[in-house]
């Protein structure tokens, strides 16, 4: 089984990893959910995330195949369309974004010019889709729960999960936005943790629990398999149902929400300019 090179940066205003994932043979590469720094009380938006990935990029010299995004992210913006325009690749999600684009377009009142059959990306994947990140070989399986539209990535020995499972000490990601269900969630956790058991899983979030001192986002099929305190082996669907469902009725909405969805549908394009030039976001009063 072929071994990619698994480049981590972690962001830490949102608890969010993106990856450089490299075919070491070719030097190809794919980057999985990268970050636009979003500040929300000026509506500043920066690269400082994004531009560490491209300066490792560039001195690394490599190839950008894919920009992978596992969702239609709630707790940040994501910088795939300004890393694309400096290095290339392929802007990919998942076939369900439709459902994403008609849910959220409905939320904003997007513009009527505003498409909502995906055609902002470049690729939208199926469930079991096979392709190629330089010579190692990807498959996408479609993981919703958290939102209908979610996506994992299996690149050689490695999968990259989005927000489905966190670390085994965290638990798993909530499944209370629009379109998300935890019944859903917890069938698309089975396909998972049926992966080979060592399998290295790559998190998308760690939010540090009380127990632990040091960020971690590196796992094994295994070891969810045995110590996920949410889904591991011998708890049942209606139990991780009651469990997820009371969880979720507790939790706040990410502080970046709103900002998040409204770029992150359009591809991680700021909405059109207005006619003095100048880009606009809503704010839905009372609607989520
Ligand atoms: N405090 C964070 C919350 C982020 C959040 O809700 N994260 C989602 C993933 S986008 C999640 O699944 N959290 C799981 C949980 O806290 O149980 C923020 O405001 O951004
Ligand atoms: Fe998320």
């Amino acid at each position: 089984m072929s071994r990619p090179d698994v480049k981590a940066f972690f962001d830490h205003d949102t608890n969010t990893v993106s990856y450089v994932v490299t075919d070491p043979e070719t030097r190809h590469c794919a980057i999985v959910d990268s970050v636009l720094d979003y500040a929300p009380n000026s509506g500043r938006t920066r690269h400082g995330s994004a531009q560490q990935i491209v300066d490792y990029v560039k001195q690394e010299k490599l190839t950008v195949d894919w920009l992978l995004e596992t969702h239609v992210h709630a707790d940040h913006l994501s910088a795939a369309p300004w890393i694309q325009e400096q290095l290339g690749g392929k802007l990919a999600i998942g076939e369900h974004i439709t459902t994403v684009q008609e849910t959220f377009g409905k939320v904003f009142n997007a513009e009527t010019e505003f498409a909502r059959d995906g055609r902002q990306f470049d690729h939208l994947f199926k469930d079991g889709e096979t392709y190629k990140v330089g010579n190692l070989e990807a498959r996408a399986m479609h993981t919703p729960g958290h939102t209908p539209a979610c996506m994992s990535h299996v690149i050689g020995d490695a999968v990259f999960v989005g927000d489905t499972l966190f670390m085994p000490d965290y638990g798993t990601a909530r499944c209370d936005f629009p379109g998300g269900d935890a019944r859903t969630l917890y069938q698309s956790i089975q396909t998972l943790l049926a992966l080979p058991d060592e399998t290295r899983m790559f998190l998308c979030h760690d939010y540090l629990p009380d127990s632990r001192k040091e960020y971690v986002w590196e796992t094994t099929v295994a070891d969810q398999r045995k110590h996920n305190i949410h889904v591991h082996e011998g708890i049942s669907e209606e139990e991780f149902v009651a469990m997820r469902e009371s969880r979720d009725a507790t939790l706040d909405m990410p502080r970046l929400i709103l900002p998040s969805v409204q770029v992150n549908m359009r591809a991680g394009h700021l909405p059109p300019e207005e006619d003095n030039g100048v880009s606009y976001l809503k704010i839905p009063l009372n609607a989520l």
